[in-house]
């Protein structure tokens, strides 16, 4: 594993959120239905954001290393590298047809109204950000990951992409030890993230069960930016505790439809051995993520990079991808999941039958049929496209999902996507021994 290690200048993401000094912290519970979530605790600091430099730095490496490897195309979603030309865009095929049937870009499972697409911000008074649990998971749609400070009280804050009126929110307890939970809080609001205006307390609420989720309404006419749940009482203990914190603007009926989600982030909040809000190489990677809505599941073709690239014999293709374990679903919906190519006679990769290096057929479908894709961890895959695609032109680089399950949530990173004309050897490769065949 290579994620780069990035060094840790005080505050940017996290706003005003500093670095809580926590004495001893424990382990932070028992068990989860989702093993990632439980490492080791480890400091208490906020994760800072990479800063500039070392992005740019991480982004340059990467590009200098794909080119000494004699890749046509390479992009690790870094600054500096090829940015996808498109997101959250359903690919059109030759005959004006959209790739995709019964796949929205929202997980199933959201109170109505729901607003978690404009939460562009997280901060909070501390959280176990080593162990998996993280502000983050606050607001990723899944009962099964939950925001973890190792104090009685504490805050948490939304910051938004723009200001909304929020009327009603959701609280969802956590998986074990009903104390951590809530009892008294505040939810408050703000222009500036400084000042802030108490718009509904609650004293007193208990959790009757794990993953239950409470709903709570007040009249607020003002749109504000950022968003505050104080949480000033808990059941007991010294560790508060909590799965989802969400928010809506009222609305109801059902969502409006939406393609498929293809963007960049952060990258995966958890995972067995991967830096949390990173991409496998430098802090950023590609987001895909959505829902099916049939119980047959459903497909969708996403494009990302407007390309020009001639295949040869001996063009490769190559990811890394980290399908999430979403709502502990033992289908592993995430991990149905390719990173496909338009060619410009209008054919796909997909339907090319080239195979990565376990054998499995490079289609969205296969691959999460083959068991080869392991959830919560980065997987490389790598085909050599030349085999079976030679002569023709890329045109778009695409990310595929075709899933049997459903109705189900998934939601996976896609990183260090690299096509390689002629493969130059590496250093670290070294050479055949001349004397290979002879007797020793
Ligand atoms: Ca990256
Ligand atoms: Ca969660």
């Amino acid at each position: 594993m290579t994620t780069l290690a990035l060094a840790a200048p005080a505050a940017a993401l996290t706003g005003q959120a500093g670095p809580e000094p926590v004495p001893n912290p424990g382990p932070s519970g028992t068990p989860t239905p989702n093993p990632s979530y439980s490492p080791p605790p480890g400091p208490q600091a906020a994760e800072p954001a990479p800063p500039a430099a070392e992005t740019r730095r991480a982004a340059r490496d990467g590009q200098a290393l794909a080119q000494a490897e004699g890749a046509a195309f390479a992009s690790s979603f870094e600054p500096g590298d090829p940015q996808p030309t498109w997101a959250d865009t359903t690919e059109t095929d030759a005959r004006g047809v959209k790739k995709a049937a019964n796949v929205i870009g929202t997980l199933p499972g959201r109170i109505e109204g729901s607003i978690s697409d404009k939460i562009a911000q997280f901060s909070a008074s501390g959280e176990n950000a080593s162990g998996g649990e993280g502000k983050e998971n606050l607001a990723d749609d899944d009962a099964n990951t939950k925001w973890l400070v190792f104090a009685g009280t504490g805050w948490a804050q939304y910051g938004l992409s723009a200001p909304v009126a929020v009327v009603h929110y959701a609280l969802t307890s956590a998986n074990d030890s009903p104390e951590r939970d809530p009892r008294d809080w505040q939810l408050q609001g703000s222009q500036d993230g400084q000042s802030w205006t108490t718009l509904d307390t609650r004293t007193g609420e208990t959790f009757t069960a794990r993953f239950q989720r409470k709903e709570y309404r007040f009249a607020n006419p003002t749109a504000y930016a950022h968003y505050r749940l104080n949480v000033t009482r808990i059941g007991g203990g010294s560790t508060l505790q909590l799965a989802e914190w969400e928010l809506s603007d009222g609305r109801t009926g059902p969502e409006p439809p939406s393609d498929m989600r293809s963007r960049i982030g952060a990258g995966p909040n958890g995972g067995f051995v991967s830096k949390p809000r990173a991409g496998f190489a430098g802090p950023r990677a590609l987001q895909y993520a959505g829902g099916t809505t049939a119980q047959t599941g459903g497909h969708s073709t996403n494009k990302v990079f407007e390309v020009d690239i001639p295949v040869t014999a001996t063009t490769e293709l190559s990811y890394l991808v980290f399908p999430e374990f979403t709502a502990a679903d033992l289908r592993y919906p995430s991990t149905y999941v390719s990173v496909d190519l338009a060619f410009r006679d209008g054919t796909y990769l997909s339907d090319l039958k080239a195979v990565d290096q376990h054998g499995v057929r490079l289609a969205p479908r296969e691959q999460g049929e083959s068991k080869t894709l392991y959830a919560d961890q980065w997987n490389y895959k790598l085909a050599r496209i030349g085999e079976v695609a030679r002569g023709k032109r890329i045109s778009r680089i695409l990310v595929a999902y075709d899933s049997p399950a459903g109705p189900a949530g998934f939601r996976g990173w896609v990183d260090d996507i690299k096509i390689v004309s002629e493969r130059k050897r590496q250093p670290y490769e070294g050479r055949p021994a001349r004397d290979d065949r002879s007797p020793r």
